[in-house]
């Protein structure tokens, strides 16, 4: 049997596209409340258009997104039908700290999370929490700046104390920041970032990188002394580049690219920056802002497993003359000719998955878990909410039959897998909802209408067998 006899099969959300609920519960505003549907919405992630608070004429998915919060005993109950070994979910930080600079956290944001992990438990489903999915208390951003702040690491590791005590014994798997590189992508999402005229984007970016990989490692530390058992990791958004030819300088392109993905990780994983960084920032002046113990800090809490989200590999290229570009999941890149997309763009390659995992192994020789892959895709379901996705089954079994050759034939340890979206939600990038990841169909439109029924579609039997089989059934 390839997969591991405990392997945690499951889906994964993040709470500013499932929880809804933006108001109640004491929950402070956040950056993710306020990126717009539309096509503001990138220029809002990425920090160009500066939208700090609500404003007439948009539609913002977040505040009620599928209403999680209210549904989530109906949603984990289905979770567990499908025979789910884990569900992984972030925390709304805004719901623990509403502001985020308080002493003390919301009581009642901390008894949510409490009882959904029990109810997890119920079903024999181990949490898998991200500490941060793009979310940040937008007072954190107003007040402080966001992460160009060398105080939110202290903030951070208020949070993540509170968060380690309260649930010591009902969570084990935890991840520090959901796909971490895409700060250098899109700041105002990723490190509630906007960029001011006078500053200088490399520098505040990597300020802000520096300031999460110390809070990274804060939490792996914080973590293992709360409880030992704490099994903490990274998370980078993943997807190897090739090079666009054999010739040698799309070849080094691609090496460079991947660096910068790799980076991040890499001060994770090894517990210091690599030399190709450490090169690029003396060339750009740029000195990284660390104080007393940082060093200390990164090289002895360096994360337990290394996870990653899947959907497409990417492509370099030197010369880029005569080249088509296409989009992916946070960057896109240069079009690979060999590869069929998904109704966004995004190329559809599951050998890429095995390459991928392969890069990560050998790269960090700690065991893998991949908590994102999966297909957006419009749905079409009949007046039962049924939906016959074969598209999306096709998808996710090319994906694990990839992922099990991984396993089975090059060795690569991997803990886990966990499908994007097992329930329909908000699309990250696009603000949409018909862009539909799930086995469950949710009832509700691009601008909020809908009746939020939930209805099984027919991958979710399908994945209910692969799981019972651990992975052998995929037909
Ligand atoms: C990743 C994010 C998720 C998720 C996923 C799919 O970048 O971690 O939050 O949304 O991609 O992307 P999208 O929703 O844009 O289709």
């Amino acid at each position: 049997m390839p997969f591991r006899k405990d392997f945690l099969w499951g889906g994964a959300t993040a709470a500013n596209q499932c929880e809804g609920a933006y108001n109640e519960g004491n929950r402070g505003l956040a950056n993710v409340d306020v990126i717009p549907h539309g096509k503001e919405r990138w220029q809002v992630a990425a920090g160009n258009r500066k939208m700090f608070d609500f404003e007439e004429g948009y539609y913002y998915p977040a505040k009620q997104a599928i209403d999680m919060y209210h549904h989530y005993k109906e949603d984990i109950a289905l979770f567990g039908e499908m025979g789910f070994k884990t569900y992984r979910l972030s925390i709304g930080w805004s719901r623990i700290f509403p502001n985020g600079d308080e002493e003390e956290p919301n009581e009642e944001g901390l008894k949510f999370y409490e009882d959904l992990f029990k109810e997890c438990h119920k079903y024999g489903i181990e949490p898998l929490v991200t500490i941060t999915h793009f979310d940040c208390p937008m007072h954190l951003i107003t007040e402080y700046g966001g992460w160009r702040n060398r105080k939110m690491i202290d903030f951070y590791k208020r949070l993540v104390t509170v968060l380690f005590t309260r649930y010591k014994g009902l969570v084990k798997y935890w991840l520090t920041f959901n796909e971490i590189n895409i700060l250098l992508h899109g700041p105002f999402m990723g490190a509630g970032i906007c960029l001011e005229e006078h500053e200088d984007r490399y520098q505040v970016l990597y300020t802000a990188a520096h300031h999460e990989l110390v809070a990274s490692a804060w939490a792996t530390k914080i973590g293992h002394e709360i409880d030992p058992n704490n099994m903490i990791g990274c998370m980078l958004a993943a997807g190897s580049y090739y090079p666009y030819s054999c010739r040698p300088e799309d070849v080094f392109e691609a090496i460079k690219d991947n660096h910068m993905n790799y980076f991040f990780i890499d001060v994770q994983s090894r517990g210091y920056y690599p030399n190709y960084a450490l090169k690029e920032f003396e060339r750009k002046n740029f000195e990284i802002p660390f104080s007393e113990n940082d060093r200390e800090i990164l090289k002895e809490h360096t994360v337990d497993f290394i996870s990653f989200s899947y959907y497409a590999s990417r492509v370099s290229k030197a010369k880029l003359d005569d080249v088509e570009e296409t989009s992916g999941n946070v960057f896109g890149s240069v079009k690979n000719p060999y590869l069929q997309a998904s109704e966004w763009g995004w190329q559809i390659d599951p050998l890429g998955l095995r390459i991928t995992m392969n890069d990560l192994y050998d790269r960090y020789q700690k065991p893998l878990f991949i908590v994102e892959n999966g297909l957006g895709a419009k749905d079409e379901p009949d007046e039962n909410g049924y939906v016959e996705d074969d598209y999306r089954i096709a998808y996710l079994r090319e994906h694990i039959k990839a992922m099990k050759d991984a396993v089975e034939i090059d060795g690569v340890d991997l803990l886990g897998y966990t499908t994007w979206g097992p329930i329909d939600l908000v699309s990250a990038s696009t603000g949409e909802m018909s862009k539909r990841y799930g086995f469950i169909y949710v009832d509700r439109d691009d601008f909020g209408n809908g009746t939020l029924k939930r209805s099984k579609k027919k991958s979710f039997n399908w994945y209910k067998k692969v799981i019972a089989s651990n992975g052998e059934d995929l037909d």
